[in-house]
């Protein structure tokens, strides 16, 4: 029996697609302890969002954190349809961790909700303030991983492999 499309992380998409509208992955990452209602209030934020249309969503898996001793993370991604440019899809990003922030500094410091855009279709850029694909993803088996459970045959468009293939280099590796 096929599940029901919300248990396979698929989302309705109640506004019409329009060819100008370009698919995006978002990498949602907290540490703090109520993290799974935070990744589920931020994904509907930013489903909210104007210009941003959720599509996809992974499930949401604890990781061990990478760089300083901190807590265990909860880690996501989802994919987006956005009629945005890429570094108005950031601000919104920001705008939407910076909602979140205001609740984790009163409470539990700096880091609470990180969203990282990982990739703009197939767009290739490095600006100021933003790097497309994120230049981390690829080493990253909390980004890949959730990534691989979406889109496996997505191909970074400056390594030239799928993401099936980047989770398996890293696997490789370790
Ligand atoms: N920026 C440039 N390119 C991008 C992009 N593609 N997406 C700039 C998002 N931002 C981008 O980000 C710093 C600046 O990066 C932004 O102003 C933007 O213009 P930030 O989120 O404000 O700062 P940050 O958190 O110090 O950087 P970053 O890279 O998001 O942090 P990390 O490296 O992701 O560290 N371990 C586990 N297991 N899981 C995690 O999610 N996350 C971190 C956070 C550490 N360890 C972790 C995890
Ligand atoms: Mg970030």
């Amino acid at each position: 029996m096929t599940p029901p499309a919300r248990a396979r992380g698929q989302y309705h998409t109640p506004t019409p697609r329009t060819t100008s509208a370009t698919p995006a992955w978002i990498a949602l990452g907290t540490n703090l302890g109520v993290g799974r209602a935070i990744l589920a209030r931020a994904r509907r934020a930013l489903g909210a969002t104007p210009g941003i249309a959720l599509e996809a969503a992974s499930r949401v898996i604890c990781t061990e954190p990478i760089g300083p001793a901190q807590p265990r993370y909860l880690n996501a991604v989802v994919r987006v349809r956005t009629t945005l440019p890429p570094l108005a899809l950031l601000a919104a990003l920001q705008r939407v961790e910076g909602a979140f922030g205001r609740v984790r500094r009163a409470r539990w410091g700096p880091r609470t909700l990180d969203l990282d855009l990982l990739f703009f279709g197939d767009r290739v850029m490095r600006a100021p303030d933003l790097v497309l694909p994120h230049p981390e993803l690829h080493r990253r088996r909390f980004v890949l991983g959730p990534l691989a459970e979406l889109d496996p045959d997505l191909r970074h468009p400056r390594l030239g492999r799928t993401v099936a293939e980047l989770l398996a280099a890293l696997d490789a590796a370790a």
